[in-house]
């Protein structure tokens, strides 16, 4: 449940990083688990984290508690309620992955997590972060250009679309079994040009640290113009195609979630305006408030992403 706390409960960034500081606020914030627990941390991923920022990305407001962003999730394979979905990503299997690269590609490969993060170096970019439901947070994400691994796998000249495919384990994700109306494996999409902009990133890590099993370790995508829910978890497979492939939400409701989900505050979603967003902060007892802030157009990367579209896209 949401409680509206005041302004002067959001943390200025100083004091929410480095970690060290953060780790200061745990007993005051001990009403949400925090991450950690969660985390996979792989032989290979030891000393990537964190990794360096890269200074071109800054933000116009504060980053969102630690606590919040892993303890705060939407994670259907495993519930609907965002602050139990920490506690049910247990038999949750990360360790080992691999990512299968396949479709309209010169170079076909299938990667190992460990083979992937040691192969793209890693950076760390504050990016705002915008859910269709209407909350949003300011998160350190740390994570690889899409681009990276596209140019690697060479796309042939037909090459359109950028599909992407979260692992489907019912018996590690109890959400799959008691939400069998949803059309599993969770799927996402973007145009080849979108994957190709230099904001679109694969994710492994947030706050320095690797991705806790509630963020979609080991691997997510990470399109900040776009709403939360086209930044699809977990990847296993990466497909490069010729035709629009479908997408979960899209498939599911299409008047309520399109296919692009740019965030845009002048189309509202047809039970709620978009126009403003509750931007999550931690309050006085550890719950989880929010302050209230007009929405940005392409969540305010415009500049980075305004030459895709027309501004009709849904
Ligand atoms: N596989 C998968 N990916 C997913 C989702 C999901 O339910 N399953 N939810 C999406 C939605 S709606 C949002 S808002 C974000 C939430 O990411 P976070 O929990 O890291 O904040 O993940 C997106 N990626
Ligand atoms: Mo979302």
């Amino acid at each position: 449940m949401l409680i509206k706390i005041p302004r002067g409960w959001e943390l200025p960034e100083s004091k929410v990083t480095p970690e060290s500081v953060f780790r200061g606020r745990r007993e005051f914030v001990k009403t949400l688990s925090l991450a950690g627990i969660g985390a996979s941390v792989s032989g290979a991923e030891t000393g990537l984290y964190p990794a360096t920022r890269n200074t071109r990305y800054t933000l116009d407001r504060p980053l969102t508690a630690e606590a919040i962003a892993t303890g705060y999730n939407n994670f259907y394979e495993f519930t609907l309620d965002k602050q139990e979905v920490q506690h049910r990503v247990g038999q949750f299997k990360v360790e080992p992955w691999k990512v299968k690269v396949t479709g309209q590609v010169n170079n076909p490969k299938t990667y190992d997590i460990d083979d992937l993060v040691s192969r793209f170096p890693l950076e760390e970019r504050l990016y705002r972060f915008r859910c269709v439901e209407a909350w949003s947070m300011a998160v350190p994400w740390t994570g690889f250009p899409m681009s990276a691994l596209l140019k690697e796998a060479d796309p042939k000249a037909d090459a359109r679309y950028v599909r992407m495919v979260t692992a489907y384990r019912p018996r590690e994700m109890p959400g799959i079994v008691s939400q069998p109306h949803y059309d599993w494996p969770y799927e996402e999409a973007l145009t080849m040009a979108e994957a190709m902009n230099e904001l679109a990133l694969f994710c492994t890590g947030l706050y320095g640290k690797p991705l806790p099993k509630q963020n979609g370790a080991p691997i997510r995508a990470i399109i900040p113009w776009k709403y939360g829910l086209k930044n699809i978890k977990s990847i296993v497979e990466i497909a490069i195609t010729k035709k629009r492939p479908p997408t979960l939400w899209n498939k599911a409701i299409p008047t309520e979630y399109g296919w692009y989900s740019n965030v845009n505050p002048t189309k509202p979603h047809p039970r709620w305006s978009q126009a403003h967003e509750r931007f999550l902060a931690l309050g006085p007892g550890g719950q989880v408030g929010y302050t209230m802030r007009p929405t940005l157009m392409y969540n305010g990367y415009e500049a980075f992403v305004s030459e895709l579209y027309t501004g009709d896209e849904f």
